[in-house]
């Protein structure tokens, strides 16, 4: 596939690609500037320090990277670039007058892609990135499609097992308190019967985007847990947060209005929500906070559905 099939699979839409140029001399980046510019949106840097800076705020899909530079060297901001699980998948690809052998061999050896050498063949030099784009691409759209359900778009099970692994210690770190809501459609299988499994369907993609419409924070995570159940990890939010979001959840959905003849809810689509809350210490792990959310949902099915309980 090439650039643009690639960019056009992805399950949401992709922004133009970046390419960062770091050279401490403007001549050489005016150079590679006229290569690319018209095609890639070019961000430039001429240091290191900058380099790597520009790297975590606008996270460049690719990186050409001169070596010798003054202060932190190619070879520094590579092995930064690299360290860093923010900035670790980003190719690099060096442009350098050093075409050593054992040069060549380094700049591998610390992680990067490709070796091109100075004075540049700008058809080469444009034709090796928009491989190495291609091939970054295609390991974005492999973990977007690992970690998303393909139904609903939001994060899958495997995603949500890692991110309250992450969010677990994080929160025992910190000394933070960690919420889950845990929810589940209401009368779900009669939906089925009497509407069928394509409309079914749809409203599991309707009650997903409300979900996701209602979180807040840019740590908060929406994931389907399983058939029709969905769960949300809340980190540093308190249980009366925690409940605050449940209702908004809860009010979202039903506001839907997606018609439900067999629901117990006024005739529409509704959900029933278990919360809990806890700050992480010894003796609870992430599986006890999820069967507690659990057992809430099931106390408010209990309850009558429709309804939240923590
Ligand atoms: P409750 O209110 O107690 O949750 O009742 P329920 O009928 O929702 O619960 P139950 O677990 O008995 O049924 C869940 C139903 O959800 C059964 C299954 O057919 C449906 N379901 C699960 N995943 C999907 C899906 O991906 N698409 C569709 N259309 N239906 C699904
Ligand atoms: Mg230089
Ligand atoms: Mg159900
Ligand atoms: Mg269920």
């Amino acid at each position: 596939m090439n650039l643009e099939q690639l960019l056009a699979s992805f399950p949401h839409p992709v922004g133009p690609l970046r390419i960062l140029i770091v050279d401490d001399q403007p001549v050489n980046i005016r150079v590679l500037h006229q290569v690319f510019r018209g095609e890639f949106e070019v961000l430039m840097a001429t240091s290191g320090e900058q380099a790597i800076s520009l790297c975590q705020e606008l996270r460049p899909d690719i990186v050409l990277l001169d070596v010798v530079m003054p202060g932190l060297s190619g070879h520094d901001v590579c092995r930064r670039l690299k360290a860093d699980p923010d900035t670790r998948d980003i190719p690099v690809i060096f442009v350098t007058s050093q075409n050593q052998d054992g040069d060549e061999a380094l700049g591998f050896e610390i992680g990067a892609v490709d070796f091109i050498t100075k004075p540049i063949n700008p058809i080469i030099v444009s034709a090796r990135v928009r491989t190495h784009l291609a091939l970054k691409l295609q390991s974005d759209l492999l973990r977007t499609i690992a970690m998303n359900d393909g139904l609903t778009k939001v994060a899958n099970r495997r995603k949500f097992d890692e991110e309250l692994a992450i969010s677990w210690r994080a929160a025992q770190r910190e000394g933070r308190v960690l919420s889950l809501v845990m929810l589940d459609l209401d009368s779900f299988k009669q939906f089925n019967d009497r509407y069928g499994h394509q409309q079914g369907d749809a409203c599991l993609v309707a009650v997903a985007n409300a979900l996701n419409q209602s979180v807040r924070r840019p740590h908060d995570l929406v994931a389907r847990y399983g058939g029709e159940e969905f769960v949300c990890i809340l980190p540093d939010t308190d249980s009366q947060g925690a409940i605050k979001l449940a209702e908004v959840m809860r009010t979202a959905v039903k506001a839907l209005e997606i018609e439900h003849l067999d629901s117990a809810a006024g005739g529409f689509v509704s959900i029933s929500l278990g919360i809990a809350t806890q700050i992480p210490n010894t003796g609870a792990s992430p599986q006890s906070l999820l069967a507690a959310a659990d057992g809430q949902l099931y106390q408010a099915k209990r309850a009558g559905r429709d309804r939240a309980c923590a």
